[in-house]
């Protein structure tokens, strides 16, 4: 008899940019059949979800009309609506963009700036009824890492999130929508910050909401790895990220190489399901 594939419980988000400058796959898929194709690769990977970015939020990056974002996003998240159940998130910080990925088959709104960058962000977050990513950043994506300064990494970034998710439910946002996010490499020092910040994501977890961890291929790892390899050569280095914060207990993991992610997920579950089974 076949034995049956060990589980994994963290969920996988795979990251899609339909952008031209992404720091993590430059362009790779800025054409909408390269970035529907890649989505379809990581459904067959095993993504538990799509996030699908059309602006990035890389320091410098040029700024994406509202009308140019919708034309890249909307209509791969419609295809794929058509042909996945999958949930969909759609990675922005304007509303109207949003507005009509749900519209399109979106189930899940992830906001860089936690609701903050347009007035009726916290209202149409309501209305819209979806999942809602709040994510830590300190300062705006063109210049934040310029100085980020921190007393204490891990209070201010769990102090600031409780006070998001706070504002959310103020807003009408159901608790059950909300997921929270501490930012990694977002108005974050390399190594003085997002380490102390991964080792303390637990603080994060005990907020007691859903947390999305996006370590993937960030800078960070390139600096421990000494030698600063490029984005797509940091793969040891997301999964080993990654399991710290699955560890600590995050709900799901937000990454480009999903089917080596599930892969490290499932030998994780798997050794810890033997060890709480009887010898
Ligand atoms: N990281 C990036 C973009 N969006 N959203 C959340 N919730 N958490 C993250 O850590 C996060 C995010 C940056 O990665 P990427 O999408 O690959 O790059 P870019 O912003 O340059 O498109």
């Amino acid at each position: 008899m076949a034995a049956s594939l060990p589980t994994k419980t963290v969920r996988v988000m795979g990251v899609v940019n339909v952008t031209p400058d992404s720091f993590s796959d430059g362009g790779q898929f800025a054409e909408p059949a390269a970035a529907l194709a890649h989505a379809r690769r990581l459904i067959a990977d095993g993504a538990d979800m799509l996030d699908i970015g059309a602006e990035s939020t890389r320091p410098g990056a040029a700024p994406v009309s509202e009308v140019e974002e919708i034309a890249r996003a909307v209509p791969l998240i419609r295809t794929l609506r058509a042909e996945s159940a999958l949930p969909i998130s759609v990675d922005t910080m304007k509303p109207a963009v949003a507005r009509a990925a749900v519209a399109a088959g979106a189930t899940m709104w992830n906001d860089v700036t936690a609701l903050r960058h347009a007035p009726d962000s916290l209202a149409v977050a309501a209305e819209l009824g979806c999942d809602i990513v709040l994510m830590h950043m300190q300062g705006e994506p063109g210049t934040m890492q310029a100085e980020p300064r921190y007393y204490d990494v891990v209070a201010e970034v769990a102090e600031f999130l409780a006070a998001r998710a706070q504002a959310a439910l103020a807003a009408g946002v159901r608790r059950e929508r909300i997921w929270l996010d501490p930012g990694i490499g977002f108005g974050k020092h390399m190594l003085r910050h997002n380490l102390p910040l991964l080792a303390g994501v637990g603080h994060i977890v005990a907020l007691g909401f859903p947390v999305l961890l996006g370590v993937s291929r960030k800078s960070f790892i390139g600096a421990v790895d000494g030698g600063r390899p490029a984005a797509d050569q940091r793969l040891g280095g997301s999964i080993a990220a990654a399991l710290a914060g699955v560890a600590a207990g995050v709900a799901a993991v937000r990454v480009h190489d999903v089917r080596e992610t599930v892969q490290a997920l499932r030998v994780w579950n798997a050794i810890a399901q033997a060890g709480s089974t009887p010898r």
